[in-house]
């Protein structure tokens, strides 16, 4: 495929880079697959210890280097970048899609969540603002600066396979740390293509070698990183399994850990809903990415007024959504990732009947011509009681749950009474249920939208949640604040030595 040889991806590909160097992986390889058609698209070559070592030692010189280089001329390296990327957009988003299986709009888009990203981390890299305070002592000057934490390690997921890697990495280069990137064994190819878009960048602005790395491997290499003293600030996102066990070992050695696991993110359909709208953002919501986001709605919480006709509704637009190869621009809904969450997804829908839950569009895989790798399923929806098991888990596939409620107060009970604490959306037109929910008695999750569904969030704002989605705030705001660590000083310039607090200490 022309756009593989465009990323300079080959058929066997070295798996460990520290910039612009490659080396090979000494503990054998991974084969990626596409879930699209079935096809190995070829192998990428796995990090053994040694391969480690080299990297975080080759991590830790450069960031001597780096952090010494002023914010706003790493951010230029950082524009430079967001450039490339601009100009790989359609190789790398098709990348993504072939082999991620998302449509091709999707990888599209998630390419440029990057190229935006770095045009908010280049902005960034002059507004890396402490504040000064007044001092209570005559003389003295008192403020605070941010400076670089040091090694971030980045262990990123299948689902979004570079972006949430840029959200981290790009904010984290302008702040003056050096990263080290675990991607998804999934989708190694992606994470390869994109060292081979920035190696050219880090070569032309001589960026030491060890500041953007990439380590591909299995869960053993993000035990390596989560142990490690060397790497003050381990970001991960993926399941929550995976999050209390990276949490569990860097709480260990008091290491910082910044999360963004699972989401069972719901939209409440008001009476007062612009039906028409909450349908657009239901469907997309809950069968884009193959209900494969975490944010992907999972599950509507519909007034019992409006619930009959909006089902109807939903049923319907069910009825003509497309599914198929992912690069078809006119295909809705690709593939799941393996076969693996097609078992998944396979186990929820016999969970969900199991548990009393009544489906009004039928699930199962499909088959035949076009659907090869196995990976194809139906989107599908049931009627099930707020707390069965199978809606208080995030099945990472496209399974709708459908829900009454009768007051708003009772809606929003259900909203917040999952473990998680991702995404979450009312579709209203009246202004007191759209700000009650906004309330500190409304939503618990840390995006909240009215209007809009549960997914798409722009890279501005800060994204992630509360409860079991691991509490991390990633990209916009002020989550750059992660990356750095805050140092409170204060000069005395006058000729006495008064202590704080009033305190005397006279001999
Ligand atoms: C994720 O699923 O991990 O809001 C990230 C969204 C995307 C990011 C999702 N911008 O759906």
């Amino acid at each position: 495929m022309k756009f593989l040889a465009e990323l300079g991806i080959k058929a066997e590909n070295p798996g460990v880079s520290t910039g612009r160097k490659w080396m090979q992986g000494s503990a054998g390889s991974i084969s990626s697959w596409s879930p699209v058609d079935g096809q190995l698209i070829g192998q990428v070559g796995m990090a053994g210890e040694e391969d480690y070592a080299q990297v975080i030692a080759t991590a830790a010189k450069a960031f001597e280097e780096w952090r010494t280089i002023p914010a706003p001329r790493r951010g230029e390296v950082v524009r430079q970048i967001g450039e490339a990327l601009r100009a790989q957009k359609q190789a790398l988003g098709s990348l993504v899609s072939y082999e991620m299986g998302k449509s091709l709009q999707e990888g599209l888009g998630e390419v440029q969540e990057m190229i935006d990203i770095c045009d908010f981390a280049v902005g960034l890299s002059r507004q890396l603002y402490g504040l000064s305070m007044h001092s209570e002592r005559p003389s003295h000057r008192m403020y605070e600066q941010w400076h670089p934490l040091g090694i971030v390690g980045i262990i990123s997921a299948f689902n979004f396979p570079v972006a949430v890697w840029s959200w981290n990495a790009m904010l984290a280069m302008v702040c003056g740390d050096v990263c080290i990137w675990k991607p998804s064994e999934k989708t190694p190819l992606s994470a390869i293509a994109c060292q081979h878009i920035i190696a050219e960048v880090l070569e032309r602005n001589n960026v030491p070698e060890g500041v953007l790395c990439v380590i591909n491997g299995g869960r053993e290499t993000g035990e390596l990183l989560a142990a490690d003293l060397r790497v003050p600030l381990l970001s991960a996102t993926g399941s929550t399994r995976m999050g209390k066990a990276v949490a569990a070992t860097v709480a260990a050695r008091l290491g910082r850990s910044l999360l963004e696991l699972g989401g069972n993110n719901a939209i409440i359909v008001s009476r007062d809903a612009d039906l028409d709208m909450a349908l657009i953002g239901s469907l997309f919501g809950a069968v884009g990415t193959a209900g494969q986001r975490c944010t992907t709605t999972r599950r509507l919480i519909i007034h019992e007024s409006v619930y009959d006709s909006f089902k109807e509704k939903l049923v319907k637009a069910y009825g003509q959504l497309r599914i198929g190869n992912p690069l078809d621009e006119t295909n809705h809904v690709g593939p799941l990732i393996d076969k693996d969450a097609v078992n998944a997804y396979l186990a929820a829908i016999a969970a969900c009947k199991e548990q009393g839950g009544h489906f009004v569009v039928e699930g199962g895989v499909l088959s035949g011509a076009g659907y090869e790798s196995g990976c194809y399923v139906k989107p599908c929806i049931a009627e099930a009681k707020p707390d069965d098991a199978i809606v208080q888990t995030e099945t990472f596939a496209p399974i709708l749950y459908l829900m009454k409620y009768s007051t708003l107060d009772e809606a929003i009970a259900i909203q917040n009474n999952v473990p998680q604490g991702l995404s979450s959306a009312i579709m209203t037109m009246n202004l007191r249920e759209a700000e009650l929910f906004l309330s500190a008695a409304g939503s618990d999750c840390g995006i909240a939208n009215v209007n809009i569904g549960t997914s798409g969030a722009e890279i501005g704002g800060a994204f992630g949640g509360e409860k079991e989605t691991g509490g991390g705030r990633e990209s916009g705001s002020d989550a750059w604040k992660n990356y750095m660590r805050r140092q409170t000083n204060t000069i005395n310039y006058g000729t006495q030595l008064p202590l704080a607090q009033g305190i005397k200490f006279d001999l």
